[in-house]
């Protein structure tokens, strides 16, 4: 994999280049200098949040576990790294940087602040033309950089960014690749009756990572659990292996600060659940096949609400006419979520509301508050596709209260809610031939 990087690499920093020239020329400034980031403490304590670089950074160097370091763009010139190499006794000391991307960047080892205000002091700016991009604006202005994250030079960097290299394709793909390890070992661990806890540790071991290096907190919900979105426990209560039980699985991995985004849900001995987790993966696919260059993403959503309609339907989860049924938007109370979202260092990638480079943006319908995309699809684009169908009593109470109780087949509602739901999630690339990073790695 490291060669492939090596060599697709080249070609990326070309194109964020060329994406940085432009939109310096845009907004009228001359260099762009990058922050990885500050640590963060915790309130009254000595311990610090996990780091999480900016993903501008990582945009450009697949560095992401490294605070206090900078990157300086500016116009027809080799990028320059001015990277944190201090003597800190209390942690392994760091090493100089090593790796494929090395030989594209001046890069400076600098101790403290003092030895990056001097070596930034070789590049000359006036200090009105270079932007900050970072959260730490106060370290801006030590730095001598009065404007910091401007409007209009963000709106054109996160607009490029909806669009992937082929370097950041191959980094999504290993992330998917990895990810595939874990949900396999995740399933064996559900399968021979181990908890949700032990699920975790299950899929930890087999990527080898540490919770922290997680793109995002894995989902391990067993029963109901699986109905709860965002279920956020690892319950330590042994399966009762007399009994049925469901699982849904929404976790993955991260590859060179890009992230994979996956679900899967697993059935043991409940032919009902498996029959649901075959007719919403056999939607699924049929929405991933239509993830094309020119395909309206909102109306994607609106597709796979169709198809939840028909499988509420097909299992009978619903009473009434079709058309009943879809005027009174009951698959919004079995499906509440987004069809979906952008994918790349960030899990929900940033810009996509934004309908062009200088910010339009398109917020959701007003019955579809959570969908994430409303961007028209272009190739090499990556977004998930994530349908669901749950039982969660609290929407259901709404569309009661609304008067569309009639329509809720509670006794087969009644059989699903111990199993939870439904969702599969796959991260699919734009392209004619839409590519299905999972399935790939499968
Ligand atoms: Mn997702």
């Amino acid at each position: 994999m490291a060669s492939l990087f090596a060599t697709l690499y080249p070609n990326h920093l070309e194109r964020l280049t060329d994406i940085a020239e432009k939109a310096m020329h845009a907004e009228q400034c001359d260099s762009i200098l990058i922050h990885s980031g500050t640590p963060k403490l915790h309130f009254l304590d000595d311990y610090h949040s996990p780091f999480k670089a900016n993903p501008h950074f990582v945009w450009w160097l697949p560095v992401t576990q490294s605070p206090h370091c900078y990157v300086l763009i500016q116009e027809g010139q080799k990028p320059v790294l001015f990277y944190h190499l201090a003597d800190d006794f209390w942690h392994v000391p760091p090493q100089p940087p090593q790796g494929f991307w090395c030989d594209s960047f001046d890069i400076h080892c600098c101790a403290n602040l003092a030895e990056v205000k001097q070596k930034l002091s070789q590049y000359r700016s006036t200090s009105t033309h270079r932007v900050w991009i970072g959260e730490d604006t106060k370290l801006a202005k030590e730095l001598g950089i009065n404007t910091a994250n401007p409007e209009g030079l963000m709106h054109r960097l996160h607009y490029a960014r909806a669009v992937k290299s082929q370097y950041e394709i191959a980094c999504l793909t290993q992330a998917n690749v990895i990810a595939l390890a874990g949900h396999t070992a995740a399933e064996q661990a559900f399968m021979a009756g181990k908890s949700e806890f032990e699920t975790q540790l299950a899929y930890l071991a087999a990527v080898q990572l540490d919770p922290v290096e997680m793109p995002y907190r894995n989902i391990i919900g067993f029963g109901a659990h699986s109905a709860v979105l965002h279920y956020q426990h690892y319950d330590h209560s042994p399966q009762n292996m007399q009994q049925p039980q469901s699982f849904l699985i929404d976790a993955g991995a991260p590859c060179n600060g890009y992230a994979s985004d996956i679900t899967r849900c697993h059935s043991r001995g409940s032919p009902f659940y498996q029959s649901l987790i075959d007719a919403m993966t056999k939607a699924q696919l049929s929405v991933c096949a239509m993830v094309k260059p020119g395909v309206n993403f909102a109306d994607l959503h609106h597709q796979m609400h169709s198809l939840v309609l028909d499988l509420l339907i097909e299992f009978k989860l619903v009473n009434g006419s079709r058309d009943e049924l879809a005027a009174s938007r009951i698959s919004s109370a079995f499906f509440p979520h987004g069809l979906g979202h952008l994918l790349g260092i960030q899990v929900h990638d940033i810009g996509g509301w934004q309908q062009d480079q200088v910010g339009t943006m398109l917020h959701p319908p007003k019955d579809h508050p959570f969908l994430r995309c409303t961007k028209v699809l272009e190739k090499d684009m990556v977004v998930t596709i994530e349908p669901g169908l749950y039982v969660i009593d609290s929407l259901l109470q709404k569309w009661r209260d609304n008067g569309f109780g009639h329509l809720l087949n509670n006794l087969a509602i009644d059989q699903l809610r111990p199993l939870g739901g439904v969702r599969v999630e796959d991260n699919v690339v734009v392209a004619e031939q839409p590519i299905s990073l999972f399935n790939l790695a499968s």
